[in-house]
């Protein structure tokens, strides 16, 4: 692969998009890794992702504007799709996925970041959905996705105006869940991955299923798609054994859950 690395780490998988010179944006190349990468990630033995950026400066800049320059209409539906094809992998990708922000998340980055489980950033970084000024509506997802993270409301304003916000702005308005030195950033991701790695993979796959297909119904068939879910873990190895310790008052293989670590 040219632009995108691929490591991992006991059962933590780390994507990497690796194009620095353009700051990780998203061209139809990069597109096509990101593609190939998930499918390729064994979700028997990995039981968290991890994406970021390369270098220092950027998670994702955005679509490649100097590719989507020259589009024709059917060249831009068919870019577009790719991009969708592949948030929407992510999105309902079996385990959870952690977006690493490490710098600018701008129009396709902003939304890449949303199509992931947990969202946490270095304090560089900043957000935006620039793509009015560009003279488009944002097309990965940002119309749909943004409102649903931060409201309606928060949404609205940031692309309507195409004001970039900073860090401790994302935090506040519940764009990220934590915000850490450029530094801290991947040790906290990849404790935070690890964390949700000790837990019943089972019921972590069901617990995002469960949100995300319950998030687009109304409640009485949310709590049905919940109950399905629960049901499912029933007769596992994980339920045995979780709630096995647990009787058998084994403290070291307790199941525990640890919250999140805020700076
Ligand atoms: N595309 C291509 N190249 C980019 C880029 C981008 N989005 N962002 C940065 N680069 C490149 C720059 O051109 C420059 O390349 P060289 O000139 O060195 O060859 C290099 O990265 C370094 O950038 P700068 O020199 O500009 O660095 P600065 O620190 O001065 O500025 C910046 C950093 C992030 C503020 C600035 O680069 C910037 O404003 N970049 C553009 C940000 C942006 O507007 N992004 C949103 C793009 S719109 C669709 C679906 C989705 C989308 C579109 C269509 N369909 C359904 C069809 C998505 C749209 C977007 O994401």
């Amino acid at each position: 692969m040219e632009f995108v690395t691929y490591e991992v780490e006991g059962q933590v998988g780390i994507i990497t998009i690796n194009r620095p010179k353009a700051l990780n944006a998203l061209n139809s190349a990069v597109l096509e890794e990101l593609d190939k990468t998930f499918d390729a990630v064994d979700v028997n033995e990995i039981r968290a992702l991890i994406l970021t950026g390369a270098g220092e400066k950027s998670f994702v800049a955005g679509a490649d504007i100097g590719e989507m320059s020259t589009l024709t209409k059917a060249e831009g539906e068919a870019f577009g799709k790719k991009g969708n094809d592949v948030f929407r992998k992510i999105e309902t990708f079996p385990i959870p996925v952690i977006a690493a922000v490490n710098g600018f998340a701008l129009g396709g980055g902003c939304e890449i970041s949303m199509s992931c489980d947990i969202r946490i950033c270095s304090d560089n970084a900043v957000f935006g959905q620039p793509e009015v000024g560009l003279g488009i509506t944002p097309g990965f997802g940002g119309t749909q996705r943004l409102a649903r993270v931060v409201g309606v409301g928060m949404a609205k304003q940031m692309i309507y105006t195409a004001r970039n916000i900073k860090a401790d702005e994302a935090y506040r308005i519940g764009l990220v869940n934590a915000v850490y030195t450029q530094e801290e950033l991947m040790d906290a991701a990849k404790k935070l991955a690890s964390t949700i790695a000790k837990n019943a993979p089972i019921a972590v796959r069901n617990c995002k299923k469960a949100i995300n297909d319950g998030l687009q119904v109304d409640m009485d068939q949310a709590i049905v798609i919940e109950e399905k879910l629960f049901g499912d873990c029933f007769e596992t190895e994980d339920q045995k054994a979780g709630m096995g310790n647990f009787l058998e008052k084994d403290k070291e293989k307790k199941l525990k859950v640890v919250p999140f670590q805020n700076k």
